[in-house]
């Protein structure tokens, strides 16, 4: 079904045809834009941005290019094309057919999940909010504000379920959405990660390719429901989420491809020279990845965990790609696990397969982080140094799980709390270090232009040149 840009709120869901629900969702709009003014990016709201517009769900129509000023971006509601034929996929009712209404027992459950999800999407906007102005190009600057639109969508997608799915209390959950605002001493965003700051560009790179990514993952579960509605609206939010983290693994591959052409340049790897250079050291570049790799971890839930095992028994939310599983009920399989000992190890313990769902979708990820680290490390190779990035031990800095609150060394190791106390600025940026990134954001607005500490990118958005003006200030 294609987009109905007749209507104010663009829909593939026949909106039309339900002017109860319509009428709902036309009230939560302007509130929704009164957020964006006050909490999304700072200024820019009269620039004109090159961004992508969905304007249908299949491949040729998803991303129509043209310049937008942001708050007229068309936030709408797509969902995957229905599937008449798909079935449950796993679980105690696999084969079964799949729900287009929510059974009354799994009401609340879902309702947590889906404001669960749902709170990310702004939460990360409001994160973001000031990073306009530091942006290291137009190029950049353009990409971080297709991130922001989309994560806009990715709320509307979620308020929509609420809406159409749970009345009352989904009207009221759409509100509390727009309530809750990231770092807010008294009303946080609900997962950790989401109350972080964002304030420098290598954080923002970082954030995308990790954080982000745990958006994929979870997606990914999400578009395995039982709830069919949920699942095709994942699908769809899937298709998005690839440009994020494709902002965040290349904006970290210029970072150091500038790191190492400066290091060709002054002929030494010193730290201290290179930031005197104007370019970001490795070091600190690893500390920053350490930091958002572990917080990240920690938003995959507990190691074991019976909510994920009813969530997987009851087909509420799945393993990431399913199909690539032999046993879709998973109920006689075990999963073994490494837990802290008390006494300074670790022992392993068998249980439920499902009760391991959680720590099976972490596996995934962390493979799925590897994939950019090999791939900056081969960069540094080819260019003649031997200096690695790695992804420090799942069990590193865990605040959610077995290893919660455990000190750590960076591969896993237990140690003392004074040993991680002293060693802390080694392995996470330190005072110093942020004060010295926060040095080097400034904006740079001239089309073509990049600051110093980062490289250009390979090419442009849509064919364009990197030099094409992808925001028009005013
Ligand atoms: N921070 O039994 P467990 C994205 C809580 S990112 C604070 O494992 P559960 C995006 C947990 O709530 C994707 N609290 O819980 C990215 C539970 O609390 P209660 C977001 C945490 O519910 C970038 C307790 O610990 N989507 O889209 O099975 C930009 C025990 O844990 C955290 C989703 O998360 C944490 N990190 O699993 C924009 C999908 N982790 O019950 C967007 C929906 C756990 O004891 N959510 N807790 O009070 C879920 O599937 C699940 O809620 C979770 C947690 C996987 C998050
Ligand atoms: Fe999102
Ligand atoms: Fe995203």
């Amino acid at each position: 079904m294609s987009i109905n840009y007749q209507d104010r709120i663009p829909n593939n869901v026949d909106l039309g045809s339900n002017r109860t629900l319509q009428r709902a969702l036309e009230h939560w709009q302007p509130e929704f834009l009164k957020w964006w003014q006050d909490l999304g990016p700072s200024d820019f709201q009269l620039s004109n941005v090159y961004l992508r517009t969905a304007t249908s769900v299949d491949a040729k129509g998803w991303a129509t290019y043209g310049y937008v000023n942001m708050p007229d971006y068309r936030w709408g509601i797509f969902l995957a094309d229905r599937d008449p034929n798909r079935r449950i996929g796993f679980g105690d009712n696999y084969g079964q057919e799949v729900w287009q209404q929510i059974p009354g027992e799994f009401r609340s459950t879902f309702r947590r999940l889906i404001v669960t999800q749902g709170d990310t999407e702004p939460a990360s906007v409001e994160q973001q909010r000031l990073l306009g102005h530091t942006a290291p190009s137009l190029y950049d600057l353009r990409n971080l504000f297709q991130v922001n639109v989309e994560e806009g969508r990715h709320l509307w997608a979620m308020v929509y379920l609420l809406h159409a799915h749970f009345g009352r209390d989904g009207r009221e959950e759409a509100e509390e959405l727009l309530e809750r605002h990231s770092g807010d001493a008294d009303k946080p965003r609900i997962l950790g990660t989401f109350n972080e700051p964002i304030s420098d560009w290598l954080s923002f790179f970082m954030f995308t390719y990790f954080t982000d990514r745990d958006g994929k993952f979870q997606l990914k579960s999400l578009a395995e429901s039982s709830f069919d509605p949920l699942a095709r609206t994942c699908q769809f939010m899937l298709t998005e989420e690839a440009h994020h983290m494709f902002v965040g693994d290349t904006g970290i591959s210029r970072v150091i491809r500038r790191t190492l052409e400066v290091m060709k340049e002054i002929g030494s790897d010193d730290a201290v020279a290179l930031r005197n250079a104007g370019a970001i050291d490795l070091p600190t570049i690893q500390k920053y990845l350490n930091f958002w790799f572990s917080s990240s971890l920690d938003l995959f839930g507990a190691d074991t965990s019976s909510n994920a095992a009813s969530y997987f028994a009851n087909g509420l939310k799945g393993r990431p790609d399913e199909s690539q599983y032999e046993d879709h009920v998973a109920a006689a399989e075990t999963y073994t696990l490494e837990l802290p000992d008390g006494k300074g190890g670790a022992k392993t313990e068998q249980i439920p397969m499902r009760n391991a769902m959680n720590e099976v979708t972490r596996n995934s990820y962390v493979k799925d982080c590897e994939i950019g680290v090999k791939r900056w490390n081969r960069q540094i190779e080819k260019a003649g140094f031997s200096a690695r990035l790695s992804l420090p031990s799942t069990r590193f800095r865990r605040n959610i799980g077995s290893w919660a609150g455990i000190p750590t060394d960076l591969s896993g190791k237990q140690i003392s709390r004074e040993e991680f106390e002293s060693k802390k600025d080694q392995w996470l940026p330190g005072e110093s270090d942020t004060a010295f990134i926060r040095s080097l954001m400034q904006g740079v607005f001239q089309p073509g232009k990049m600051a110093a500490w980062i490289a250009p990118p390979d090419r442009g958005i849509n064919n364009n040149p990197v030099d094409y003006e992808y925001v028009k200030l005013h």
